[in-house]
């Protein structure tokens, strides 16, 4: 199914606006607005305990299944250290995973408050261990128009802390001015028509600049430990990373997802760099209901943005309910 576009009117969201920031949060209700107000304040907003332990070992246990029946595709990408690397999308083959976003209540309604709109998932990231990346926002990647209408949404699904890597953010960092975006990318293409869609250049001059001014204002890191379960959601333009790990052999399992109003386009570096360049506001993708709620159709999955898989390729275990139906309805 398609939707239109239900944020086309709008120059920016309302959470990245002094004033209507000002009118529209006494209007939400308690919980929902301590939430947003901290994700305005501090550039993020922690949900303890939105997700119960239970469905966090749950869906742990269902991924080394899928893993086991699908030996050919995840064998190959084990690290050293025994555990895969960032996975794409995994939600389009274990579509379990999905609940973490239609039965996150709390996280929900808070993407659907400062939406001002109906929130859908639209990519995901699946870690077993933490990243350790360096500082960086997201919004090159996640170009929307209008801009600025994401989220990243990451959910524990163990404990993460120094030992296991947990996640870094820059507090505050999130409210510095844009950089001169079009100054960037001509330092290293002719035009702005010729940016590409991904450029690893463009990428660290945008974050080395960013970093810069946080350092400049003296805004520092900090690491949010968490425990299974938790929520965390992150404002478009905050700083984030992976913090270092201490023993590398520890798991770290999260689930990342990025998440937009329905009918939002999402572009790439050609379009964060040209801002005022054309991307069309109306051009939809296709969505799924599930659980009442909406994600994009996404028919692949891919391992750490190299090798990329149909999801028809891939062998689907059955769930302990799955099993269940099979075993009623055959004995009708
Ligand atoms: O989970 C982490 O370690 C960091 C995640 C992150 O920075 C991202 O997904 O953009």
């Amino acid at each position: 199914m398609k939707f239109q576009n239900q944020v086309a009117s709008r120059q920016i969201p309302w959470f990245m606006d002094r004033e209507e920031s000002a009118r529209r949060l006494p209007t939400l209700n308690p919980p929902i607005r301590t939430h947003a107000e901290g994700l305005i304040r501090e550039g993020y907003t922690i949900i303890k305990g939105s997700i119960p332990r239970k469905t966090c070992v749950g869906l742990i246990s269902r991924f080394k299944k899928l893993a086991a029946a699908n030996p050919r595709k995840f064998g190959t990408f084990v690290d050293r250290d025994g555990h895969y690397p960032r996975i794409v999308n995994l939600h389009a083959v274990l579509p379990e995973l999905f609940e973490l976003f239609s039965h996150n209540m709390v996280a929900y309604d808070v993407q659907a408050a400062l939406f001002d709109a109906t929130p859908s998932l639209y990519t995901s990231l699946f870690y077993e261990r933490g990243s350790a990346q360096p500082i960086h926002r997201d919004s090159p990647q996640f170009t929307t128009r209008p801009e600025y209408f994401f989220f990243g949404v990451w959910i524990a699904l163990e404990d993460a802390n120094e030992e296991n890597g947990a996640l870094d953010v820059i507090p505050g960092g999130h409210a510095i001015d844009e950089p001169d975006r079009e100054a960037i990318a001509l330092r290293h293409f002719p035009t702005l028509n010729d940016v590409p869609g991904s450029s690893n250049e463009l990428w660290d001059s945008y974050q080395e600049e960013v970093t810069r001014r946080c350092r400049d204002l003296g805004l520092g890191k900090k690491t949010l430990c968490v425990e299974s379960g938790d929520t965390v959601i992150w404002h478009p333009q905050l700083p984030h990373g992976g913090s270092p790990i201490k023993n590398i052999a520890k798991s770290r399992f999260s689930f990342v997802m990025h998440t937009t109003p329905v009918g939002v386009p999402v572009y790439h570096m050609d379009k964060f760099f040209n801002p005022t360049g054309y991307a069309p506001v109306n051009q939809s993708w296709d969505y799924t209901r599930a659980d009442g709620c909406f994600y994009v159709a996404q028919d692949s999955v891919d391992f750490n943005h190299q090798t990329v898989f149909p999801v028809a390729a891939f062998k689907q275990v059955e769930s302990a309910s799955q099993r269940f139906l099979r075993f009623f309805r055959s004995d009708r």
